[in-house]
């Protein structure tokens, strides 16, 4: 069966790869096509209204592609895989699917990292981000910190930009240009896709009272190898046969 494309034609070759490795983070602005980013929005609603009542430890939230055929779809797309390749390479597996949606007035997060094979970089774990409809700057908005993914710390922590620049990120320089670690706030347009390392430092700023939501799902993949801790995925949707998912499911 083939399906819809969810990517418009990008470009990630050395270079990008060279400043995703550097910074721990990559913007593709604008990269869902139109398509992906009408159903992803009907499907992000549909998870939405789902929440309220909603089964203790099998949220839908927290488990999106498995209350939602589209969003399940997008796992195994040939487009994500290929991404999901030229980030970690060939042996890849899937982690997990998690909406992200922000209505007006939500009190986005404060500074955390995640962490995945601490100690040993042979094994990575990048999100995909899908911002559907974007975000600006203190307005549902992502913060990175660029270089904070290489201390591969998963437990990094900072309630407030001030309380992470007094704490966390106190006299730290990034490891290979020596420029001391700095807070980026960024803004993107709709349907921009974002990945990140998973060690690094990232944040949301507030979605104001009279925004509308901002529409967002995660995607994470990883080198399998070591135990994940986000890894959400039930064993009934782990045997589930997904096409093109084959090999992808399981933890090792
Ligand atoms: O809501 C967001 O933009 C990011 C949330 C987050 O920290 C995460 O999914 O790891
Ligand atoms: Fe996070």
């Amino acid at each position: 069966m083939s399906q819809n494309p969810i990517f418009q034609d990008y470009v990630f070759g050395d270079q990008e790869r060279k400043e995703l490795d550097r910074d721990g983070h990559f913007v593709l602005p604008g990269l869902l096509t139109a398509n992906a980013q009408e159903r992803l929005t009907e499907s992000l609603a549909r998870i939405q209204s789902l929440i309220p009542n909603c089964k203790e430890g099998h949220e839908p939230n927290r488990f999106s592609a498995e209350y939602d055929s589209y969003l399940e779809s997008v796992i195994a797309h040939p487009q994500m895989l290929e991404l999901a390749r030229k980030v970690l390479g060939d042996d890849i597996r899937y982690d997990h699917c998690v909406s992200l949606n922000r209505h007006g007035g939500n009190g986005g997060i404060g500074w955390h990292s995640h962490g995945y094979s601490d100690d040993d970089p042979r094994y990575s774990f990048v999100r995909i981000f899908f911002y559907v409809n974007g975000f600006e700057i203190d307005d549902g908005g992502l913060k990175a910190v660029p270089g904070s993914h290489l201390y591969r710390d998963g437990r990094i922590h900072g309630g407030t930009d001030d309380a992470l620049r007094e704490g966390w990120l106190a006299g730290k320089t990034h490891p290979e240009t020596g420029e001391p670690l700095q807070v980026q706030a960024l803004s993107v347009p709709s349907g921009t896709v974002i990945l990140m390392w998973t060690h690094a430092a990232h944040a949301v700023s507030p979605r104001k009272q009279d925004s509308d939501t901002r529409w967002c799902v995660v995607y994470a993949y990883r080198n399998p190898g070591k135990p994940s801790h986000a890894r959400w995925i039930t064993p009934e949707f782990e045997q589930k046969p997904i096409p093109g998912a084959e090999g992808l499911m399981s933890l090792y």
